[in-house]
This record gives C-alpha cells, sequence and structure tokens, in this order.
C-alpha cells in the first residue's frame, strides 16, 4: 500500500492525480510544511529529508521528489500505460522528459520567479524564455510530450502550467493553454481532487 505525505494546494497535489490515474492503492496522511510567508513548521510524521512533500511510502520503501515518484509509481503500476517501461520505444523520451521537468523546468520557473539571471555556460538549465519554446513545439506536434501516449510527464507539467496559468511568468500561449484544459479534462483528475483534502 501506498501512503502518500500530502499537503493540500502542493506539489503533492498532483501525485493524487497520478495515483488515480494508476489506480493504485493508496491512502494519504495530511502533513503539515514550511510555507513562504514562514507559517507553518516541518511535520516530524514527515520522512522526507527536508520536510518537504511529495514523498511516498511504499511498505517502508520511501521514495522523494516528482520525477523520481512519477518514475517509481508508473514503473510499479504499469496497467493502465501512464508511463513506458524498460522495454518500450518512448522509455528514453519519458526519461528525458522526468529529468528535464526536476532539473531545467523547475530551475527556469524559480530563476524567473525570482528575477535571477541564468548564468550561461555554468547553471545545469536554460532561462525559461529558452525552455517554453521547446515545449511549445513538442505540444504543437502532438497532444502529450510522448506523442498520443498520456503520460506522468504530462501530470507534472500540465499541473505546473495550470498554476501559472494568467501570471506574467507565463506568456500566453494557445498550445499550452489547451495542453492543460486536455490534461486537466482526465477523470482521474477529477477523482484526485475530491480527495485534496485527505
Ligand atoms: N524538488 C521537490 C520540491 C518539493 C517542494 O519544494 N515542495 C514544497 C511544497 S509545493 C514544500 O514541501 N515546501 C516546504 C519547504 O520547503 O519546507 C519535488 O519536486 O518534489
Amino acid at each position: 500500500m501506498i501512503t502518500l505525505y500530502h499537503r493540500p494546494k502542493s506539489r503533492s497535489t498532483r501525485f493524487l492525480f497520478l495515483l488515480e490515474e494508476l489506480e493504485a492503492p493508496y491512502q494519504i496522511q495530511l502533513v503539515t510544511i514550511r510555507s513562504r510567508d514562514g507559517s507553518g513548521a516541518v511535520d516530524a510524521a514527515n520522512p522526507h529529508p527536508h520536510g518537504k512533500v511529495p514523498v511516498i511510502s511504499d511498505d517502508g520503501v520511501m521514495v522523494f521528489e516528482s520525477a523520481a515518484i512519477a518514475l517509481y509509481l508508473t514503473d510499479k503500476f504499469p496497467r493502465n500505460r501512464i508511463g513506458p517501461l524498460v522495454e518500450e520505444h518512448e522509455r528514453g523520451a519519458y526519461l528525458s522528459w522526468l529529468a528535464y521537468y526536476a532539473g531545467v523546468f523547475e530551475p527556469a520557473f524559480v530563476c524567473k520567479f525570482m528575477n535571477v539571471e541564468v548564468p550561461r555556460g555554468t547553471a545545469g538549465w536554460v532561462a525559461l524564455d529558452e525552455v517554453l519554446p521547446i515545449i511549445i513545439r513538442r505540444l504543437s506536434q502532438d497532444p502529450y510530450l510522448l506523442g498520443e501516449r498520456f503520460s506522468a510527464a504530462d501530470v507534472l507539467y500540465g499541473t505546473s502550467f495550470a498554476l501559472f496559468a494568467g501570471s506574467p511568468l507565463l506568456p500566453k500561449s494557445a498550445v499550452i493553454e489547451e495542453y492543460v484544459k486536455r490534461v486537466l479534462a482526465r477523470p482521474a483528475y477529477a477523482r484526485a481532487m475530491l480527495r485534496e483534502g485527505g
């Protein structure tokens, strides 16, 4: 049984979505986290090394970091084909988009948000202005990052774009807007929202 350590309206919400997509058996353990305004506290019950969410425990096996959790869960629950397995053609693209999420996409957004210039040739990521055209080009060709096939990578990117909708951080793009609509229209997302509060 998977336990998801969860704080509503945080990065753990998307794992309710993924677990629903996978139709995996899971339970939710609500935890507190530190917030940007200084409120909140690390929850002693949270096994994450920095007291963050998401983190999952699978009968004692602990997995943290969104991209790692996504890969762990789609490998563990392959029935609904939400993540290509090792022997599948799309596996390379899947791993690439998951790693790109953690290593490039999120840092690019954070730099933009903090108004920090990305040092070319030093940082392992690039500025958001260089990230967005890559993703928009990909999604102009196909409905999802892996093509016709929806995957856990779309859970991460789709919910992130949904979060920034209307924000000056995200220039208006019909391609992204349609993508977000497609991702959030999935029945698993609606089921996840029903469990958001725990
Ligand atoms: N790189 C982590 C980021 C996790 C993260 O920063 N989560 C936020 C909630 S959205 C958090 O727990 N913040 C509390 C803190 O920083 O102590 C991942 O993608 O899983």
